[in-house]
């Protein structure tokens, strides 16, 4: 899709000079940085200290970049155990901010943030806007919930700092964004792809042709997309779609962006060291070789991040980019090597979606989940087998356990979302893993 956007309005900001230094450069101020975080976390947090123990290595041990490979990996599951603040290496009268993501069961994960990790955030999120063509004088409808999610405030604080107008509408309310964005002239949308599509939809509906209006670029990220939707975005729309990449245990958006060549999103590699491994064998791919995203941040004080474990799967490629940035890029990612959906940009696992059913008296554990997608909406059912007992029993019986499943799933996954009872025997048995999801939306279209 290079060179096919009319639109596009190529600018240069100061805080993207980061983008553009000499790789032998960054290689230094990325070691002198390691060196600092790989201390903070030794002394600062138990869990680290016990792993870089257990392995044998200790701070000074850090000489090179390369001797990152000698660090244990952090996942998901660390956040999880060590639930609230275990990981935690400020004192918490330096912790500014507290984000919270989706675990792998009923409790979440707890991210923080001192000013200076702000600031950080604050500072990529600019680059990545910058790459995008953002810039003051743009009206930025910021679509991202506002909230615990980081998606809302990352890109909020990203945009004011460009010297962007932000419109922090947040999700929702569909109706009053299309209004919104052709009453006031918005130049910027950041939302995600899925809830894009819908917005043209509905628009269009209301009368509102997109490509009429002044809207110029998207900022897409937070769940995976394809090159057919952005040519089908970009067709629909007329805009320029931007791929954003982030994820809450590192920063939240803003550790990846795409920029006008489309081709990979450069990672902020000053701020968040990128590896790429077998996640079977843990060993290192080589350039271009698809794997597992390992992230470690360079410059987070509240809660440095050592080699985790994103799960998402790409590959790094260290080719120049002809835009001049020196940053290795990363390709689209487009799945997980585990079993995480996201939907309407929230990151669901279906071990939650079980915790959460199997709570409620009167269910079997016999349940299925099938995601689609009606005009770009997201739509998740629930199906679960319920006893014979309350099969049988009268109607009020089954809608009042339909209405507490309902509540049970949303208290657990902040989602709402449909809820179908179905007879014992109904969902099909599987001879090996139990296929729990169904997801038919056809992210390629
Ligand atoms: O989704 C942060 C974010 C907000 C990114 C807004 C971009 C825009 P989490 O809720 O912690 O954080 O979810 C992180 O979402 O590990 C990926 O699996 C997925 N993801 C994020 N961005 C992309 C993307 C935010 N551009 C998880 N393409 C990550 C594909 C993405 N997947």
């Amino acid at each position: 899709m290079i060179g096919t956007f009319e639109k596009s309005t190529a600018c240069f900001h100061p805080a993207s000079a980061p983008d553009y230094i000499p790789r032998p450069r960054l290689r230094e101020l990325q070691l002198s940085r390691l060196q600092a975080i790989v201390h903070r976390a030794y002394f600062g947090v138990e869990l680290y200290r016990r792993r870089m123990t257990e392995r044998d290595v200790r701070p000074d041990d850090i000489r090179d970049v390369g001797d990152i490979a000698r660090l244990p990996f952090t996942f998901k599951a660390d956040l999880r155990d060590t639930y609230p603040f275990g990981l935690f290496a400020s004192p918490m009268n330096e912790v500014v901010r507290l984000h919270v993501s989706s675990g792998t069961t009923g409790k979440p994960i707890v991210v923080a943030y001192t000013k200076e990790d702000v600031d950080v955030w604050t500072n990529v999120m600019v680059r990545a806007l910058a790459c995008f063509g953002v810039h003051s004088g743009d009206i930025v409808q910021n679509s991202y919930g506002y909230g615990l999610f980081t998606g809302g405030l990352g890109a909020h604080y990203g945009a004011e700092a460009l010297g962007a107008t932000v419109i922090p509408i947040s999700g929702g309310n569909t109706d009053r964004q299309i209004m919104i964005m052709k009453d006031f002239g918005v130049t910027v949308i950041c939302s995600t792809p899925s809830y894009f599509t819908h917005l043209i939809e509905r628009g269009r509906e209301m009368g509102v042709d997109m490509r009429k209006l002044p809207l110029r670029v998207g900022v897409f990220g937070a769940e995976p997309w394809s090159e057919s939707m952005r040519r089908h975005i970009a067709e629909e729309s007329g805009i320029e779609p931007f791929d954003i990449y982030g994820l809450s245990e590192i920063i939240g958006p803003g550790v990846a962006g795409e920029c006008s060549l489309h081709d990979g999103l450069h990672v902020f590699e000053d701020y968040f060291y990128p590896e790429v491994i077998d996640p079977a064998t843990e060993a290192p791919v080589p350039d271009g070789a698809e794997g597992e995203l390992v992230l470690t941040t360079l410059g987070k004080s509240a809660m440095p991040m050592i080699r985790y474990r994103t799960r998402d799967i790409t590959a790094l490629w260290s080719e120049p980019c002809p835009c001049g940035r020196t940053l290795r890029r990363i390709r689209r990612i487009g799945r997980r090597s585990d079993d995480m959906f996201i939907i309407r940009g929230i990151n669901v696992f279906p071990s939650q979606v079980e915790a959460a059913l199997l709570a409620v008296e009167g269910t079997l554990p016999h349940y299925q989940i099938v995601l689609t997608r009606e005009k770009g909406l997201d739509e998740m059912e629930v199906q679960i087998e319920v006893t014979p007992e309350v099969f049988s029993d009268k109607v009020g019986a089954l809608e009042e356990l339909n209405r507490k499943l309902v509540h049970a799933l949303d208290r657990t996954l902040g989602l709402r979302v449909h809820v179908r009872l179905v007879e014992p025997h109904t969902i099909a048995r599987s001879e090996g893993k139990a296929k729990r999801l169904i997801d038919r939306r056809n992210i390629e279209g």
